[in-house]
């Protein structure tokens, strides 16, 4: 980053950042320490000394250094960046300055996170994703706080402390972590149909992101905009990654899960420190407020999307994350989003499920981070001006001056003043009704949804979300509670049901609960997102002594030019030797990696580095195991052993590139076009072990 890339909030965090380099170490009160590895005692061998200070105050602090977690989402990673409008289109809807003022970038902080697991769990559980954004705009703070799905597991907030409950460990032994996969969670579900439709997502891949940088966001709710005339605009939210959709295989997350618990953290960060600056399109679909009806669902029902094909997503800016942290927790952990933290020109709805998140948000913050002077925090200050009567609380940072802390004053020459121009209005809404606790029929209908999303799927899709069915129904303990779920599903499509039931041993229904209505909503397919490039994807090249160094190099550069990071895996680190005795590097041992760590794998030429990766079993499992899990594998030369070895045949496979003549330019062009198809579903992969 440049000088000039520096927004208004970088340079706020300034003041509060400190830099350690040249220094010495003092208490807390300034005081230089002259040893920090020994107390003070009465003799060599005594008892230590209550008078030591630096000692108390150490231990002090040491023991007080834990917050609570996120009581959901406690597991996170976060980064700095910029939003930009592309044009002022939207001006005609909102006053929102940053959606409307080309060029000018608004600092942001990007939090995505995981739902169910602590803040130790493990990055790639099957789990929904937080998306979670704040926009430091000259009119105040703006916090988006979505996720990668849609829609919602419940319609109302006062449901969410018994879902969360019930997906969250359960009580009595604390099992599992950071899995859906067990009792009591089916069990709210079984029993609560508006579940459905989230469930299937919750299903599907979109569930098991390769990356944060390739998962798409979605606001959920029905927002408001609103003209400088106080007319509204329903909007729903939307950002797109630039990378495209992609998503892990299930068997490949339960692994990482134990070989590289911080998958996503950890690639959020290294695609940053690299410069690969990760982005997203913000898009959003308007509905003029006099068509609230014109849908067979509620807008205000958040277990509901409006399908694109019927109102289109319109592009208006982008999110572009280019800076990572200086410190996790006082930035990422401190970090405290809140729904209700909106600018002048967006409002919300009436969705009940908006309304309690109104509520909840600044409640939890005032019990994780100690108090109410949380947004003076400097992740959470705002850039523009903090003027107002709130005084005192645990934690003051600032030093409010004057005798007037109450409006109206005259002894403060009445200010901070109240002023309507530029100030937040709420939008003007006619509500009348009986105060009641009753939902409305509009929000009834749980299953048309869930089928679209079924419908949606390509045939590929289908058998994940099956085979997700059955591995998480098939972790349950009550036959009742795989009973119920199945009946659930009978209501979304028949074939569904019977795969499920069939699956987990429980009877299959006799027949469709109600006929499936054949519509489908192609957006929603993973298979309609392409966008194909190898860029920032980890290749491995496999090579022992004697590899054909001028392969390695050739597609090493060849990739890396199309912005692929490869990375070249051999038994030791260091180097290996190439067929003409030149020194080829390393760049890690294999038995600190995994195929699951990669995108795609190359096996170059070199008959004596062939046959040795062909006599390491964890060579061939690597390639057995990318071959399994539907990547790019590719091999040049005498390569093609390896493959055979590894079970994965000469055969002309999906996503299999095999160059026999070793020509650099032909294989180089077929395999980045391999792995940049992500993954190759299609292959045969039964027989395979791994
Ligand atoms: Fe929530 C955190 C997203 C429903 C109550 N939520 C939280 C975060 C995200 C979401 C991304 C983490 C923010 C961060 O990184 O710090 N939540 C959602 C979405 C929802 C949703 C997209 C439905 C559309 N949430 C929801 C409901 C309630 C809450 C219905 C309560 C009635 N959510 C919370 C919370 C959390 C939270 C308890 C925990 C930590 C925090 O707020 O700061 O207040």
């Amino acid at each position: 980053m440049t000088a000039d890339d520096r927004t208004d909030k970088d340079r706020q965090l300034d003041e509060a950042r400190v830099d350690f380099h040249g220094t010495n170490l003092t208490t807390d009160q300034g005081i230089r320490v002259d040893d920090t590895d020994n107390s003070l005692r009465a003799g060599e061998r005594g008892p230590t000394l209550m008078e030591d200070f630096h000692f108390r105050e150490k231990i002090t602090h040491f023991d007080h250094e834990r917050i609570p977690e996120r009581v959901v989402h406690a597991r996170g990673a976060g980064a700095y960046g910029y939003f930009e409008p592309y044009d002022d289109s939207l001006a005609a809807f909102t006053t929102a300055r940053f959606l409307t003022t080309p060029g000018v970038r608004t600092p942001v902080f990007t939090r995505f996170s995981t739902v169910a697991g602590s803040r130790g769990s493990a990055d790639t559980v099957r789990d929904v994703r937080g998306f979670a954004t704040k926009f430091y705009t000259p009119q105040g703070n703006f916090d988006l706080v979505g996720n990668n799905m849609p829609v919602f597991f419940i319609q109302d907030g006062v449901k969410f402390p018994d879902f969360v409950h019930a997906v969250k460990p359960e009580p009595h032994n604390e099992i599992p972590q950071a899995s859906s996969a067990h009792d009591t969670l089916w069990d709210f579900v079984q029993l609560q149909p508006e579940t459905t439709h989230m469930m299937m997502w919750l299903m599907s891949d979109r569930a098991l992101p390769r990356s944060y940088r390739m998962m798409q966001g979605f606001g959920v709710h029905t927002f408001r905009l609103v003209d400088a005339e106080g007319r509204g605009t329903f909007v729903k939210f939307h950002w797109r990654p630039k990378l495209g959709i992609h998503s892990l295989v299930w068997d490949e997350t339960q692994k990482i899960a134990g070989k590289d618990p911080d998958f996503n953290r950890r690639d959020l960060w290294e695609a940053i420190e690299s410069g690969n600056f990760p982005e997203w399109e913000l898009g959003v679909q308007l509905v003029p407020e006099e068509d609230e009806h014109a849908f067979d669902f509620d807008l205000l029902d958040a277990t509901k999307i409006i399908p694109e094909e019927q109102v289109p997503v319109r592009p208006v800016g982008r999110l572009v994350l280019d800076r990572n942290p200086d410190n996790f927790f006082a930035e990422t952990e401190q970090v405290a989003f809140h729904l209700g933290n909106v600018v002048p020109g967006i409002d919300f709805t009436n969705d009940p499920l908006l309304q309690a998140r109104l509520f909840s948000y600044l409640d939890t913050q005032l019990i994780r981070l100690g108090g109410p002077n949380f947004p003076q925090i400097p992740v959470n200050r705002p850039v523009a001006e903090v003027r107002n009567h709130h005084r005192d609380g645990y934690h003051q940072m600032t030093i409010p001056r004057g005798q007037a802390s109450y409006h109206p004053n005259s002894l403060g020459a009445g200010c901070p003043a109240v002023d309507g121009a530029g100030a937040y209005t709420h939008y003007q809404e006619r509500v009348d009704g009986d105060k009641i606790r009753k939902r409305s029929a509009s929000f009834a209908d749980h299953y048309s949804q869930a089928t679209l999303f079924w419908n949606s799927m390509a045939g590929w899709e289908k058998a994940h979300i099956v085979a997700a069915f059955r591995f998480e129904l098939g972790k349950v303990d009550h036959t009742h509670v795989r009973e119920g779920v199945v009946r659930n599903l009978n209501h979304v499509d028949h074939d569904l049901a019977v795969l499920v039931a069939e699956g987990v041993g429980v009877e299959p229904p006799a027949g469709p609960a109600v006929p499936n209505h054949g519509h489908a909503s192609p957006a929603l397919s993973q298979d309609h997102a392409p966008v194909e490039s190898v860029a920032t994807r980890k290749i491995a090249i496999l090579a022992a002594d004697g590899v054909d160094a001028a392969q390695v190099e050739g597609v090493q550069a060849a990739l890396t030019v199309m912005g692929a990071i490869c990375e070249v895996l051999a038994a030791r680190d260091g180097a290996v030797r190439g067929e003409d005795g030149e020194q080829v590097p390393v760049t890690r041992a294999m038995s600190t990696v995994a195929s699951v760590l990669y995108d795609a794998v190359v096996v170059p030429g070199g008959k004596a580095s062939v046959q040795a990766l062909c006599e390491d079993g964890d060579a061939v499992h690597f390639v057995s195991e990318a071959f399994k899990h539907g990547k790019a594998v590719g091999a040049m030369g005498a390569g093609v052993e390896l493959l055979e070895d590894a079970r994965v045949g000469s055969s002309a496979q999906p996503g299999v590139v095999i160059d026999a003549e070793g020509n650099l330019e032909d294989f180089t062009s077929a395999f980045a076009a391999a792995a940049a198809a992500h993954r190759h579903p299609a292959r045969d992969t039964q027989r395979m072990p791994a």
